[in-house]
């Protein structure tokens, strides 16, 4: 091995040297890049649960037989509250204009059901204009999502019903 390639070998063999150490690098990164990202996908995975976890902010009225919520212009004074199957939730339109109480998925999401429809085991109330009331027995456990349907978008609430 002359002096020119003894060169060329040490220059070979820093550029091999150099790009092992760079990938290596790269791989580096691309774990902590991995790692940040499976930590933010974590937080989202925490922010889901806060999501799911309405139920955290959820008001426990299983000792009451009977419930009064509130309907003000526009919103449910009770959002998210756990009874007991059996009760009595009387809803008062304390607000200007006629709302309705609507279980999510039943009739037209935006049109309140005429008073001839509106039966006693399904959770969907004719308009009730200020001052007066829908009342509903809950017979059966389970989730009960329900909106105005005059204003869906924006009038939400639950109720979970438990033995
Ligand atoms: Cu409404």
């Amino acid at each position: 091995m002359d002096k020119k390639s003894g060169i060329i070998a040490i220059v070979a063999l820093v550029i091999i040297v150099g790009g092992v150490f760079g990938v290596m690098a790269i791989n580096k990164n691309a774990d902590t890049n991995s790692e940040s990202s499976s930590s933010n996908s974590s937080n989202k995975d925490a922010a889901g649960i806060e999501n799911s976890g309405v139920n955290e902010n959820q008001v426990d009225m299983t000792d009451k037989k009977e419930v009064a919520i509130n309907i003000v212009d526009f919103d449910f004074s009770e959002k998210n509250i756990k009874i007991k199957k059996g009760t009595t939730v009387t809803w008062t339109n304390k607000g200007d204009v006629p709302h309705n109480v609507q279980k999510d998925g039943v009739g037209e999401r935006f049109s309140a059901p005429e008073e001839s429809a509106v039966k006693d085991d399904v959770l969907a109330g004719q308009l009730i204009k200020t001052g007066e009331t829908y009342s509903f027995t809950f017979g059966e456990t389970g989730e009960f999502p329900y909106h105005c349907a005059p204003h869906a978008d924006s009038m939400q609430a639950n109720i979970t019903v438990v033995e």
